[in-house]
């Protein structure tokens, strides 16, 4: 049987001819971000990767389809779409089969963009361990993915509404290599520092790609965390936005929120509380994070036209 992907002509090209693919997630935009700004988002995202010499690849499941890359009017409808499926990888077969539509979170996307062949993709922020897992146990599924799945993952590092010491932990135990981009520090999303050093630090994309192909060369498997911190201008200090995720996380509590819902409620909560500011922050980095996506994707694509 073959595959159940659908690629765009412009994904299809570029991976025929080797050229750089970086693989975009839609959990953000359906999930992670309100309409309009997501779609909006979405679109200026995949025109960053294009501009740094590199094709995006959105992907999502739609009627029993992975599709890798969205035409702009399937973003926009995405976008507007309401119960959208949040898959992982517990239920991507699933929402194939039923022939639903599914939005892919980090760990399903990994798996959608290593089936079609893509190294590298850009996402916001990964799923971790949540505060207080000793008591509901919500780790998020991203984690294992990256340690079983050779995807190169560009992130603003983990969001300080998670564990970030945990969240560390749980990597190293799975032997995930989390590297810190142009700092020593391990990036908490909305600011530039969590506090907590990351175990490895790179300075230029050709030292990710090398680190990423070496991998393979190794069978070592499972793929890459880079931790990219916010650009400047876009950061919330850590005493800004602190208050704040204590407050949106004794809000979950009293609200009884659990499992899936906990990171949407939990985003939706703070970007009230922040009247927005927050959203600025989001959509900026994950900008940031698409620009480093594609230079890392352009480095292994010259490394493997040369080997
Ligand atoms: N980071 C964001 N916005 C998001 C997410 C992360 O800035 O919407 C999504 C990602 O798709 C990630 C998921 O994989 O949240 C993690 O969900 P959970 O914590 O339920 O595993
Ligand atoms: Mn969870």
């Amino acid at each position: 049987m073959t595959l159940p992907l659908i690629f765009t002509p412009e994904v299809t090209a570029a991976l025929a001819q080797n050229r750089a693919v970086v693989a975009l997630e839609s959990t953000i935009i359906t999930h992670g971000m309100p309409y309009p700004q997501n779609v909006e988002t979405a679109q200026l995202v995949e025109d960053e990767i294009r501009a740094h010499g590199a094709t995006p690849a959105t992907i999502a499941v739609m009627a029993g389809h992975i599709h890798i890359g969205l035409s702009p009017g399937m973003l926009t409808t995405l976008g507007q779409a309401q119960n959208v499926m949040k898959l992982s990888r517990a239920d991507l077969a699933a929402c194939l089969a039923t022939g639903q539509t599914g939005a892919t979170t980090v760990a399903a996307t990994m798996i959608c963009a290593h089936l079609a062949g893509i190294d590298v993709f850009a996402t916001g922020g990964i799923g971790g361990v949540h505060r207080g897992a000793d008591q509901t146990f919500d780790i998020s599924a991203d984690l294992l993915e990256l340690a079983q799945t050779p995807v190169t993952v560009i992130a603003a590092g983990a969001k300080a509404i998670l564990d970030i010491a945990k969240t560390l932990e749980v990597l190293e135990t799975h032997g995930v290599p989390v590297i810190a981009y142009g700092q020593t520090d391990f990036p908490a999303f909305w600011s530039r520092s969590s506090g907590i050093s990351a175990p490895l630090s790179m300075t230029i994309p050709v030292q990710i790609a090398a680190a990423h192909l070496m991998r393979a060369r190794l069978g070592l498997i499972g793929g890459q965390l880079i931790a990219n911190p916010i650009p400047q201008d876009a950061e919330i200090p850590r005493t800004v936005i602190s208050p704040i995720i204590e407050a949106a996380l004794r809000d979950a509590a009293t609200k009884g929120i659990t499992a899936k819902a906990v990171t949407p409620f939990l985003l939706q909560r703070i970007f009230e509380l922040t009247e927005g500011r927050s959203l600025t922050a989001n959509i900026a980095l994950v900008l940031s994070n698409a620009r480093l996506a594609a230079a890392i994707a352009v480095e292994i694509a010259q490394m493997r036209s040369k080997s």
